[in-house]
């Protein structure tokens, strides 16, 4: 419910959402922005570290720590903090337990194990978008109004384009005459094309004639823009398998794609909320919005846990190049390392 109030507290979309100022055009290849990935994921996730790290480090004394009850439950309880909810705390309590229980040990040997015990919950293989062996991949994007599908939209675009395809894209949001405009602004801005439909229009059909296109002007990829909130949740189910039909019908693969893209600020009420898009557009993959803007970056693991879907890329700014493919390894790194956690670093978002 807070979740919806936020959104619709933006009732001016476009400036709210409105590409800033000039998206950095470095063409990064393949989920590997240039700086250093470790470093990418390093910055944006340094909320989330300084919350995971100064919790359980504020637990332990420099010459160790004696791991008993009491300070097993202190651990859990600030992993709780972290959004990833009990389960996974508990499995992270169980595994320092049996690793370290009734010894003096170091903060080091707590962290080998909380790092053991997040790489078995987050598990996955890194998922990223295979294009199809012939013809074009058409990707839906799927979501919550407001959780960033069309800013994930830019960023893939982007992605695609800087590996040298050709993009087309469909502004099936037609319920905010804003949410096309943004789209418009992005294609300009990263090189695609965009087939857009008149406000309110049938959704379906712009997503039909962005497939036509694609396939008449032997583009590689389509990526389909969709509502995140219409008058009724039937309404935009209906919808959705609508868009899908009709893609369907020009290939009948297609879509090959289905992304669910979540906002991780939005927390965990926010992703019960996405549920049902999962369930009614047939998802095949997760883009985890962003991420740089929360300090609970634990939420990937209930995420990855309740969906059953692969986290395919995670969004880690408002920029064109701001989007990873996601590494279980690297996220793991990335939060529990020690560079650059100056301690402190206030609670001030990035803007
Ligand atoms: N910091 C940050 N902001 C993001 C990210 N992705 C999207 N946003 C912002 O979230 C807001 C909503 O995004 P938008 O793509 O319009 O959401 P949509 O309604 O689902 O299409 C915009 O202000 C975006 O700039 C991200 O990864 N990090
Ligand atoms: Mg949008």
């Amino acid at each position: 419910m807070a979740l919806f109030d936020r959104f619709r507290r933006k009732e001016n979309p476009v400036s709210a959402a409105e590409p800033h100022a000039e998206p950095k055009v470095a063409a990064p290849p393949e989920g590997e922005p240039s700086g250093g990935l470790l470093s990418r994921f390093g910055q944006a996730l340094k909320k989330s570290r300084v919350l995971f790290q100064k919790d359980i480090r504020d637990l332990f004394k420099t010459d160790g720590e004696l791991v008993d009850d009491a300070l097993l439950d202190k651990l859990f309880a600030r992993l709780i903090k972290t959004d990833m909810g009990t389960g996974p705390a508990q499995a992270i309590r169980d595994r320092v337990q049996q690793d370290n229980r009734g010894r003096v040990v170091r903060l080091e040997d707590v962290l080998n194990s909380v790092r053991e015990s997040l790489r078995q919950l987050m598990a996955q293989d890194t998922a990223p978008i295979d294009l199809a062996a012939s013809g074009p991949t058409v990707i839906m994007v799927v979501g919550v109004n407001g959780s960033g599908k069309t800013t994930s939209i830019a960023k893939l675009a982007h992605l695609f384009v800087s590996q040298g395809k050709r993009v087309v894209l469909g502004a099936g949001d037609t319920f905010r005459a804003a949410a096309v405009e943004q789209l418009v602004v992005w294609a300009q801005r990263i090189g695609a094309e965009v087939v857009t439909g008149k406000s309110g229009g049938d959704p379906a059909s712009v997503a039909h004639r962005a497939v036509a296109q694609t396939l008449e002007t032997q583009a590689d990829v389509c990526i389909i823009d969709t509502a995140g909130r219409l008058q009724t949740q039937v309404n935009l189910m209906q919808q959705l398998e609508k868009i899908r039909r009709v893609i369907g019908k020009l290939i009948p693969e297609a879509p090959h794609e289905v992304l669910l893209v979540l906002d991780a600020t939005a927390g965990q009420n926010g992703i019960s909320q996405a549920r049902g898009f999962s369930e009614a557009a047939g998802c095949t993959g997760i883009v985890l919005a962003k991420l740089d803007g929360t300090a609970k970056g634990g939420v990937v693991i209930p995420i990855r846990q309740q969906f059953q879907l692969p986290v395919k890329y995670i969004g880690l700014g408002e920029q064109a190049d701001d989007l990873v493919l996601f590494d279980v390894d690297r996220f793991i790194d990335a939060l529990l390392s020690d560079h650059d956690s100056e301690g402190g670093g206030g609670s001030e978002g990035a803007g």
